[in-house]
């Protein structure tokens, strides 16, 4: 499928980024401060109903390793200046309590845990403290989530624990871990059944959800992805698969040459903006 590409353009209409400040707990009930960064767009209003995106991080990242790391800002900026569509808010929060220990190879589980913990946070405390600050529509129609790596991995485990909470999934170069570690490609089976069903059996069905999935060609998630959709794609009465951005509920975007990096990983931000919410 052909990608539009995002490359640095000048913009007037330029939107701020904002700290938003709230409070989680850990197991034991302590309190712990956290921040996410939250991208408003030019010429956000109190009194409007924004869709918001909760864009999150990989492994080892923090809040600002989107923005750090990406053109993201300038990416959703020309999107809202030349009117590929309606302005939306972008919050970019850390899945972790705690800063990060990584030294040397990933402990899968451990990673498992943090992404699979951070359901609860945005359940309890980050989507309420979003919700409560900005003009929201606080509703899932209008909530989107995606990630990049183990924020891709966030992004399924969301669409697994918080569908309520949500409609639109951008999980990029990461699989769904509900059976372990790259579960997506060594225990695919399992995994799409699972996702199948644990959708289906709380009434969702094909209309109340849309999937944007995307990774890289050359990136290391490719091969853990890349079969989960496509056991997907036969799971046709919840995943209508199609190219065309316009029709079904499941649509997949590898990009040529692209390995596992933020700097070509938030081109599929850019390529699906303008259809996470507003529906065509
Ligand atoms: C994948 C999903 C996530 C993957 C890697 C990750 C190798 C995360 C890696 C990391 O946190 O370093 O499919 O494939």
């Amino acid at each position: 499928m052909g990608m539009e590409l995002h490359q640095y353009h000048d913009v007037n209409r330029r939107g701020t980024v904002e700290r938003l400040e709230y409070t989680t707990r850990d197991g034991d009930g302590k309190a712990i401060a956290k921040y996410a960064n939250v991208y408003l767009p030019f010429g956000y209003e109190d009194g409007k109903d924004y869709s918001v995106l909760y864009l999150i991080h990989g492994g080892g990242g923090n809040p600002d390793a989107w923005l750090d790391c990406s053109m993201i800002k300038n990416a959703l900026d020309v999107s809202f200046a030349t009117e590929r569509c309606r302005p939306f808010i972008t919050v970019f929060p850390g899945f972790y309590r705690h800063d990060p220990v990584r030294n040397g190879r990933v402990d899968e589980e451990a990673e498992r845990g943090h992404v699979l913990r951070f359901q609860e946070e945005l359940r309890r405390d980050l989507i309420p403290a979003v919700d409560g600050c900005y003009a929201t529509r606080a509703a899932r129609e209008g909530r989107g989530i995606g990630g990049f790596s183990m924020g891709g991995v966030t992004t399924w485990f969301a669409f697994l624990e918080n569908l309520d909470l949500f409609s639109v999934f951008l999980p990029l170069s990461g699989d769904c871990w509900q059976f372990g570690g790259l579960g997506g490609g060594k225990e695919t089976e399992k995994t799409v059944r699972y996702l199948h069903d644990r959708a289906a059996e709380q009434g969702y069905g094909s209309g109340d959800f849309r999937i944007f999935a995307g990774t890289g060609s050359e990136d290391i998630a490719c091969p853990n992805l890349t079969p989960q959709i496509e056991r997907m794609k036969q799971e046709t009465d919840l995943f209508q698969f199609s190219e065309s951005l316009e029709e079904g509920n499941l649509h997949y975007t590898v990009m040529e040459g692209a390995p596992h990096t933020y700097e070509k990983v938030y081109q599929h931000v850019y390529h699906y903006a303008p259809v996470l919410f507003d529906r065509p």
